[in-house]
């Protein structure tokens, strides 16, 4: 029994320290970057770049020069709740969670413990030495049956109508966005925009990397959330998010925009939204998908769109002219063709501003700040 015992530990003990390398193993497309980098140095991915960075915004490739506003776009120690929300859907959703469903559900809650309560006590058997033989009351019968028909009912108005809002397609002119999902990280294309391609891995700390290779600083953002290339977006802009995977199904999380959508192997979904805040925004794989699946975050920077028009140029990327390419290679059920859908796409350009349009392409670059080649067949 001892002899077992021990062999036991001892299989415990190889288990841990097989597991150890695991964590500590470099990811495939590892981030080499000089060590001790600043805040606003750009790493080996902006020194290939067709075009220098002319903002400060731009050196978001080598290190964040957008740092995290307190509170917002990731999850803080302490606070229950949802993150505040940057999108339309995000505050109906978050109204309705904390103005409807919450105060429901406590109400509910109190009304139960109360009935139990008094049942306990009222009917118990010293105050109640002779129960009653009722077996029916149809006026009850009737209340309790109808009270939560009608409370489903009711909360089943909003709930449908943001379910539907959740998969609205995205109105012409939205800026596409196709993260695929890799064991374990992120990529990410711009079909709209001369499809470059990035790829985000996640920050390691300090004392996990090799000297030399960069690390993650408060500046990046929150530990485990960090990433080396993050995804750049206009605010005010339709985006239409298409997520597929390459390997195993990932599920591209974004909290603060109250977006969770998987990304499935040989399959398109797709969902749109539109960021109203400029921001740092912090999201999660949120499908269990191996054993680096908590370590492949989702930084997004939200920028003005001029800001996005230079971070494109700057990766080689191009900005569309009205009735670009993904419009046709990617069909819009139901909103293909449509009138009324091609009217709400101008009517988006006119509020939010046009899309810049250049005549001189840049040349597409499968550019990376982790030196990843780009993915010809990525998400096919
Ligand atoms: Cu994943």
């Amino acid at each position: 029994m001892r002899r077992r015992l021990h062999g036991i530990a001892l299989a415990a003990g190889l288990a841990l320290a097989a597991a150890a390398p695991i964590a500590a193993a470099p990811t495939p497309q590892g981030a080499a970057a000089p060590a001790g980098v600043s805040n606003i140095a750009p790493t080996t991915a902006s020194a290939t770049a067709p075009a220098a960075p002319t903002s400060p915004l731009l050196a978001m490739d080598g290190a964040p020069a957008m740092t995290a506003e307190a509170g917002i776009g990731h999850p803080v120690a302490g606070r229950y709740g949802l993150q505040p929300q940057v999108t339309n859907n995000g505050r109906f959703a978050h109204w309705f969670h904390d103005s409807i469903l919450v105060p429901l559900i406590v109400a509910i809650c109190v009304l139960v413990l109360l009935l139990l309560l008094w049942v306990v006590f009222r009917f118990r058997r010293a105050a109640n030495p002779v129960p009653s033989k009722t077996s029916h009351n149809t006026a009850i019968e009737i209340i309790w049956t109808l009270a939560p028909v009608l409370i489903l009912v009711l909360i089943a108005v909003p709930s449908i109508g943001l379910l539907q809002a959740q998969f609205k397609p995205a109105p012409a002119g939205a800026v596409t966005l196709k993260a695929i999902g890799n064991q374990w990280y992120w990529s990410y294309q711009y079909p709209d925009n001369g499809g470059f391609e990035i790829t985000a891995n996640m920050l390691k700390e300090k004392d996990q990397v090799a000297k030399g290779e960069r690390f993650r600083t408060d500046a990046d953002g929150p530990r485990l959330l960090a990433a080396d290339n993050r995804v750049v977006l206009p605010v005010g802009v339709p985006i239409r998010l298409i997520t597929t995977s390459q390997d195993v199904i990932h599920s591209w999380a974004m909290p603060a925009f109250w977006i969770k959508l998987d990304a499935v192997p040989g399959r398109l979904n797709e969902t749109s939204f539109t960021i109203e805040k400029p921001g740092l925004y912090f999201g999660q794989c949120s499908e269990l998908c191996g054993a680096r699946h908590a370590f492949m975050p989702i930084a997004v920077e939200a920028v003005p769109p001029a800001q996005f028009a230079a971070w494109v140029r700057a990766k080689g990327g191009t900005m569309p002219t009205p009735g670009k390419p993904s419009d046709k290679v990617i069909p819009q059920p139901g909103a293909e063709g449509s009138a009324a859908k091609q009217a709400e796409g101008n009517a988006a350009d006119a509020a939010t501003g046009p899309v810049e349009n250049v005549t001189t392409a840049a040349p597409s670059s499968s550019q990376g700040a982790t030196g990843n080649p780009a993915t010809g067949n990525a998400g096919q």
